[in-house]
């Protein structure tokens, strides 16, 4: 067993033990009264799960395991002569409650690469679809094609007891994402790059393997990938990837399965394919008014009108958020390194000044705020990744890290099938009328 295994076992184990009495003692303690409308609406702060992984404060934005996301750039180990956290470190940390050693970094970084073979009926899968298939159908599908391999769905066949479903399911997870990068990079070669793929070079780290598998080897853009692949990872357990793939997998259904039905959420424009719609809009936009720099006027023009049209402004709002998104912050930093005269960069900073009043003044939208999605494209276009349409895939990738461990915690919680109560319209006007 390898000892971060071992680690999480011991971490596991400490934790069932406090929630048990933390339950015994305190099981019949409220927190909170559920309203009408939240019920209609979307759930919007009912507290109904339990993700070790992260928590969200609308004010301050995403913490791992405590860390906010300028300490997990300042803590986390870092490739040599990189200054951006390795996603390996945070995936420790998210699985552990522990800051890594470059030690215990090197040691996911090398099991992933060992495990990172992906069987050929999986690229037969991905090379049955027409090339023009978005990205994300192809990266779940090709996901569905995996589960063939999942360790979990072999041992439940055969009869395992319910104390060792964590185990399996840490196997799955572990191979599951060392695989990720290779389908994401032949699916992007696939389609955009007439089929000339690139072979993994298994003495890279993960992210550093992936720039490389797509086809940028420039130092910059893999320190882009790293950075990309920690901010992207988890963003608690509400949102609709991690909460689709914690959902399948309380049916028991293998990691493989679940990661799947994560992905076919966050392939929904409101959720993980927001990153394209950005540069759709932004791309429109500046097809419309015939320049690469539109002025901060033009911009908010721009704004109205996509409002005028009842649509949303993709980037911006956030259903928990209140505040700028630090994942943005972070991606901003970025530019203003590696990259503060791109034309796109620039305009993504106009429509940060611009839009927020004018949402806000809209008087109905509760976070004016850009959120993570707003900066990725750009910055991805910068290095000469500008097909919009795998920027999702990229997302999915990366949030692999975070919903795959909080599965690991709900197999070695013990936690049960969710199944919350729904009700009708007829049940609610009975019960109003019922005072
Ligand atoms: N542009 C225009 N209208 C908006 C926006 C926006 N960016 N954000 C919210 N609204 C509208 C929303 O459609 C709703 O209108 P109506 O009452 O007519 O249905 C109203 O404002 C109130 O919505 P909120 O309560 O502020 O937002 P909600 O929690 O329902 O939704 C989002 C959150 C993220 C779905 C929403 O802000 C949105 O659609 N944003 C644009 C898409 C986006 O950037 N998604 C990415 C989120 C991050 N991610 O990666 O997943
Ligand atoms: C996410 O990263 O999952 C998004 O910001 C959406 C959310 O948190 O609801």
């Amino acid at each position: 067993m390898g000892y971060v295994k071992d680690l999480f076992k011991e971490k596991a184990d400490a934790q069932n033990k406090e929630i048990k009495s933390i339950l015994e003692q305190h099981g019949n303690m409220k927190i909170e009264d559920v309203t009408l409308a939240q019920v209609y609406q979307g759930m919007r702060g009912i507290t109904g799960l339990v993700t070790e992984t992260s928590l969200l404060d609308s004010n301050e934005g995403i913490r791992f395991r405590g860390y906010s996301i300028p300490e997990l750039r300042e803590k986390l180990p870092k490739a040599e002569g990189g200054n951006e956290p390795l996603p390996e470190g945070l995936f420790y940390l998210m699985l552990t409650g522990e800051v890594p050693s470059g030690e215990n970094v090197e040691h996911i970084s090398s099991t992933w690469a060992r495990r990172s073979h992906v069987p050929n009926h999986v690229f037969d899968v991905i090379e049955a679809f027409p090339v023009s298939t978005h990205p994300m159908t192809q990266f779940t599908a090709a996901v569905l094609a995996l589960q063939t391999e999942s360790k979990f769905a072999k041992a439940y066949n055969e009869g395992i007891s319910k104390k060792e479903y964590w185990s399996y399911v840490y196997e799955d997870t572990m191979s599951l994402i060392a695989r990720l990068p290779r389908i994401a990079a032949y699916i992007y070669r696939r389609k955009y790059k007439g089929g000339e793929h690139i072979h993994p070079d298994g003495m890279l780290d993960w992210s550093a393997n992936f720039a490389h598998m797509l086809g940028y080897d420039d130092e910059s853009f893999k320190e882009l990938m790293r950075l990309y692949m920690v901010i992207h990872a988890d963003h608690e357990g509400g949102n609709v990837s991690a909460h689709a793939t914690h959902l399948v997998g309380s049916a028991l259904s293998d990691p493989y399965l679940s990661f799947a039905a994560g992905m076919t959420g966050l392939a929904g424009p409101l959720h993980g394919l927001a990153n394209q719609e950005v540069i759709r809009w932004i791309e429109d936009m500046c097809k419309e008014l015939n320049s690469d720099a539109p002025t901060k006027a033009q911009i908010a023009d721009y704004i109205q009108k996509t409002l005028v049209a009842g649509k949303v402004v993709p980037g911006y709002g956030h259903a928990v958020l209140r505040k700028t998104d630090p994942r943005f912050t972070a991606q901003m930093e970025f530019a203003k390194t590696h990259c503060p005269n791109d034309p796109t960069v620039q305009t993504v900073w106009n429509v940060y000044e611009v839009a927020p009043p004018i949402l806000e003044s809209t008087g109905k939208i509760k976070n004016p705020w850009p959120n993570v999605d707003a900066h990725s494209g750009a910055l991805l276009k910068h290095y000469g990744l500008i097909e919009e349409e795998f920027y999702t895939v990229l997302f999915g990738v990366s949030r692999a890290l975070g919903v795959l461990s909080s599965l690991c915690w709900d197999r070695a919680l013990g936690f049960p099938l969710e199944r919350p109560k729904s009700i009708t319209t007829e049940w609610v006007k009975k019960f109003i009328a019922k005072g």
